[in-house]
């Protein structure tokens, strides 16, 4: 529906030859990068122009038309929906770049005499019409997919938050309140800014009752009480700590609890406890593994398994993937994925590279997982579900001389050695599935759980490491690239390093 009354106002009286009016009364320009348009319709003809006359007092430029020299939309009580319908069929060029802003944030300017700094609660999110591919940056989706998130974290006081919160729920199997905070943190480390004020989280979706109780905490004492009650919880603390161990889940961690054990020590010395392989290996190599793995030492790392497998088949290929592929800067391991164009052939090169690497005397620990994968099963429902391609979970010793720009140890961590433990996951799957296995392994976990509820909710597909299936037409959709899976989907190409939700 095309609402006339949203129209630029065509008054004869009104139209200046160049459609803008600068301050009056002999006030001068003094933001001539801000220009203003009010959106008539609800705020009506009067209380316009009124507004207009104000700010043009104060120094603002606004224009009686809505072109593409207008930077700032200010719109009171329309509904967002309405709005940006209006807005994109104006079709304006400058539409990515526009502020589309509430009144709250014309007349806290009009308070301060300046255009105050734009917060989240001022925008009014754009609602995009179904199967859209537009996105510009503030655009909040409640799909993962579909908002850019750097490793740039403007929100980390409430994201840290939520995070301990979800592991609190982890740790007591409520799965879904666990997702919700896991939802609420990366909805908020998408936001370009910091958010300020609870009202700047109103339009920001995925965001409930309980999330916006531990911002409110936060914004007004700076801290959270629910939040430092669980990090002085016993209970907490223990099942933090076991779960740091490699091999230790949160299920044998609360076994360990319950059973009165309290420190790693206990752990190793009680009779009653087994330790599995990898565990064994865990505690043997905790120190190392639990101290973050920096982006030198995940090259170095990949220098080496590079250069073992191309000593193996020269058509071998090895792609970081994890993290450090969107960029991070640190990680708690290094993954790779391996492939090969020989069919058949990328699960006996995963075993030459490990055993390789055992005959370097660089192999500390190997758990390899030999591949279940058929290519006729359809894509899981299940998103924690393993994946069914060979991998090895690996520790592999890397020596310090290897590493770019050398070795930091941390205060206190000199024992005299010349290397590290590191943790490495290598998965090899056929060449045909690798761009769903490249996407499925770059992560973060929260963009590949919402990739796949977009598919599986707006696209009726089902999408896993290992394919791609449409429900409506029954086919596979082939994919060489991530690209391509991006595009099935009918969703904009996020590069890796935009996928840090
Ligand atoms: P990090 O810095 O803590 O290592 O963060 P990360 O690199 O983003 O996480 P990760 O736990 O190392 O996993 C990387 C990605 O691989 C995640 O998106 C995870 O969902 C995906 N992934 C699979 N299958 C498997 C698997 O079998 N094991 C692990 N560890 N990750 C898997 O798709
Ligand atoms: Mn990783």
């Amino acid at each position: 529906m095309l609402h006339a009354a949203m129209l630029p106002p065509m008054r004869k009286r009104q139209r200046r030859t160049e459609g803008t009016e600068g301050p009056r009364y002999g006030v001068e320009v003094k933001f001539p990068d801000v220009r203003l348009y009010l959106v008539e319709k609800k705020m009506g003809a009067t209380r316009r122009g009124f507004l207009a006359q104000l700010a043009r007092a104060k120094g603002f430029l606004v224009e009686d038309v809505l072109s593409e020299r207008v930077t700032h939309v200010v719109s009171e009580q329309n509904q967002a929906e309405e709005l940006w319908q209006w807005l994109r069929r104006q079709a304006l060029n400058n539409l990515p770049t526009l502020h589309v802003l509430d009144i709250g944030w014309f007349t806290d300017s009009m308070r301060e005499g300046r255009p105050v700094t734009l917060e989240a609660r001022h925008h009014i999110q754009e609602i995009l019409p179904e199967a859209s591919t537009h996105l510009p940056v503030v655009v909040l989706s409640r799909y993962a997919c579909q908002r850019r998130t750097s490793t740039e974290n403007h929100n980390e006081i409430f994201t840290d938050a939520f995070e301990v919160m979800a592991e609190s729920y982890e740790f007591s199997q409520c799965d879904g309140q666990c997702l919700a905070f896991r939802r609420a943190a990366s909805v908020l480390k998408s936001v370009p800014w910091p958010v300020e004020r609870l009202g700047a989280a109103t339009r920001l979706p995925c965001l409930g009752e309980h999330t916006r109780a531990v911002m409110e905490e936060i914004l007004q004492c700076g801290r959270s009480f629910e939040v430092e009650k669980i990090l002085c919880n016993d209970r907490y603390q223990r099942l933090k700590l076991f779960t740091s161990v490699f091999g230790v889940g949160p299920k044998t961690a609360e076994k360990w609890h319950r059973g009165g054990l309290r420190t790693l020590n206990d752990a190793l010395e009680d009779p009653g406890v087994e330790l599995n392989s990898m565990q064994k290996a865990g505690f043997r190599h905790h120190g190392d593994i639990s101290r973050a793995v920096s982006r030198a030492e995940a090259l170095a790392v990949g220098e080496i398994l590079h250069q073992a497998a191309l000593g193996i088949s020269a058509h071998a290929v090895l792609v970081l993937t994890g993290g450090f592929r969107r960029g991070k800067e640190f990680g708690h391991d290094v993954d790779f994925l391996l492939s090969t164009p020989e069919q058949g052939k990328e699960e006996t090169l995963l075993l030459s590279l490990v055993d390789s690497l055992r005959r370097q005397g660089i192999l500390l620990y190997c758990d390899h997982q030999p591949s279940t994968f058929d290519i006729n099963n359809l894509p899981g429902v299940s998103f924690e579900a393993m994946d069914h391609f060979a991998k090895s979970f690996l520790i592999l010793r890397l020596e310090d001389r290897l590493v770019e720009g050398g070795v930091q140890r941390p205060e206190g961590q000199h024992d005299g050695r010349s290397w590290r433990a590191v943790r490495v996951d290598v998965v090899a799957p056929p060449m045909e599935r690798y761009a769903f296995a490249l996407l499925g392994w770059t992560g973060s976990r929260q963009f590949e759980r919402d990739l796949r509820r977009f598919a599986r909710k707006e696209k009726r597909m089902l999408l896993d490491n290992h394919g791609l299936w449409d429900k409506t037409k029954k086919e596979f959709l082939e994919a060489e690239r991530e690209e391509d899976i991006f595009a099935h989907l009918g969703l904009e190409y996020l590069e890796p390093q935009l996928r840090n939700a």
